[in-house]
């Protein structure tokens, strides 16, 4: 019976890739788990390198574990209390988790839990094999979003590209692209849903408006709502309870935003607000917070 290796509950690539990637390097009698289902960027990942899903485990209690990408127990296996935790791989918060004996606890304040995992290869003078690099440099891709986080260190840029060479993927930049397009849901949404996926109420003056935000790493996703989005916060504007309605459409890889709007008097304040060169007044270079880069900007406008 094999000693399982699992991330965390409702898990990400990062939990999922580091428990394959660790199960790997440790070898005969560990095998990789997981805590729930895998989700669409994740499956694409393992699809992509065709590595198998690892298995689903239920109770733990009286087992021995080993955890990756979290050492808290809310988010870890159920009956973990009863579970002995033979070692703990992480790059988050200590969270309380104790043992009754000294364990390997390997926790760097990182980008991803499978840098760290990469690291403990290296440990070992070992470097993964092509597919297990593979699944390891997407987790790194997925957590930093493809080095764009403010999480993401040298560190994990280096490991990241040291791996994507291992594992043949030629430009990296391409396939994160590819990762999170597969990963993002958008094309199975509705209009009403992608609009409210991340949108915030907001006044100035007698104005009340609303800004929602979709985020993408695919450029032609984004054109292609654009028009759709367009369209559907005009037949509907009445209902949402805003005066004005502002949709930032941000492109990840182009680190800018397209903003559509409508209502009356929206279009003055987006003049007033955003002083683009572009011929299309609304495509905003380097725009991507809406905290920082929108409201202010349209609270000012609409004074
Ligand atoms: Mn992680």
């Amino acid at each position: 019976m094999s000693i399982y290796i699992t991330g965390h509950k409702n898990p990400d690539t990062d939990s999922i890739c580091s428990a394959i990637g660790y199960a790997a390097l440790k070898g005969e009698g560990y095998a990789a788990g997981r805590l729930g289902e895998l989700n669409p960027e994740t499956q694409f990942v393992l699809n992509h390198f065709g590595v198998d899903a690892p298995t689903l485990l239920g109770n733990m209690a009286g087992q021995e574990i080993i955890l990756v990408d979290h050492n808290e127990a809310a988010q870890s296996a159920d009956g973990i209390e009863e579970a002995k935790i033979l070692e703990i791989v992480d790059h988050h918060k200590i969270g309380g988790i104790k043992t009754s004996e000294p364990i390997m606890f390997c926790n760097m304040p990182l980008g991803c839990t499978a840098t760290i995992v990469t690291m403990l290869y290296k440990h070992e003078h070992k470097m993964p094999e092509a597919k297990i690099a593979g699944v390891l440099c997407s987790a790194i891709l997925s957590d930093t979003l493809a080095f764009r986080s403010p999480t993401c260190t040298e560190t994990d840029k280096i490991i990241a590209l040291q791996l994507a060479e291992i594992a043949g993927i030629a430009d990296v930049e391409a396939y994160a692209k590819e990762m999170f397009v597969a990963g993002s849901e958008l094309g199975s949404k509705t209009e009403k849903e992608i609009l409210y996926l991340d949108f915030k109420k907001f006044e100035s003056g007698n104005t009340t408006f609303g800004v929602g935000q979709v985020t993408s790493m695919s450029g032609e996703e984004l054109q292609e709502l654009k028009p759709r989005m367009q369209q559907y916060m005009e037949q509907s504007f009445a209902e949402h309870g805003a005066d004005m309605l502002f949709l930032m459409l941000t492109d990840i890889m182009d680190e800018s935003t397209d903003l559509i709007y409508c209502g009356e008097g929206a279009k003055e304040a987006v003049d007033k607000a955003f002083t683009s060169d572009a011929a299309d007044r609304t495509y905003l270079k380097g725009c991507m917070s809406r905290k920082k880069q929108v409201v202010p900007q349209l609270t000012d406008a609409l004074k």
